[in-house]
């Protein structure tokens, strides 16, 4: 699975304070696209990246991802709405997920937003998600070291120099918090079924 991480609503923001959000995702090696659906920039990259694959659109609601999919897609007219004035933050408009076809081949799934990310898996498999940690952690003095507060981990040392952006390292700490104290009561009912299959019980 390929992860494309894209900046929207470029035309809000100048180029500089872009750059500086985008810097820890820049420096851990993800591809970013820039797009504003206003200015147009990137839409090309966006098609390219739709074509001939299957797609899902992943994002807290309000970013754009219906209108951006109704710029890219032929005939296609989502349900799109503004940011709330009240709450500074988007509104819940999508509200399932729907596959539809590129017409230049593949598949695109809009999705509704998320207001929290919660991943479902096991603190101990965190780290393998964060592909810029792999060739610190061959530093690190013990084979299962999770990279927390421990002497001698190589990812907590890469992060006190820079190498790895303290802010990716910080978001590895408080995710792994975070699981092993598990979902909150009300996170619970946005995860669908957590049966005995699921990893978190
Ligand atoms: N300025 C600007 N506004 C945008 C852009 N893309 C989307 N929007 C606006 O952002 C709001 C939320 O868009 P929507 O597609 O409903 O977001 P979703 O919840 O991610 O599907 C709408 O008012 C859109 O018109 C963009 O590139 N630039
Ligand atoms: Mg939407
Ligand atoms: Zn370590």
């Amino acid at each position: 699975m390929d992860v494309t991480i894209i900046l929207n609503k470029t035309d809000l923001f100048p180029k500089d304070e872009m750059d500086k959000y985008a810097a820890p995702w820049t420096k851990a090696g993800y591809d970013i696209v820039r797009t504003s659906v206003v200015s147009g920039e990137g839409m090309d990259t966006l098609k390219d990246l739709l074509k001939g694959n299957q797609t899902l659109l992943v994002g807290a609601s309000g970013v754009g991802k219906s209108t951006v999919l109704n710029k890219l897609i032929h005939d296609l007219d989502l349900d799109t709405s503004a940011v709330s004035e009240a709450t500074g933050r988007g509104v819940h408009t999508t509200t399932y997920t729907m596959l539809y076809p590129y017409h230049e081949g593949g598949f695109v799934a809009d999705t509704p937003g998320v207001r929290e990310f919660f991943p479902v898996l096991k603190a101990e498999f965190l780290k393998d998600h964060f592909p810029e940690f792999i060739e610190y952690a061959e530093e690190c003095a013990f084979g299962d070291c999770m990279h927390l507060e421990d002497e001698g981990c190589g990812v907590r040392e890469a992060a006190a120099r820079d190498d790895i952006h303290p802010d990716r390292y910080i978001s590895y700490k408080v995710l792994y918090a975070s699981l092993l104290e598990g979902p909150k009561r009300g996170r619970l009912q946005t995860q669908g079924n957590m049966g005995p299959m699921n990893p978190m019980n």
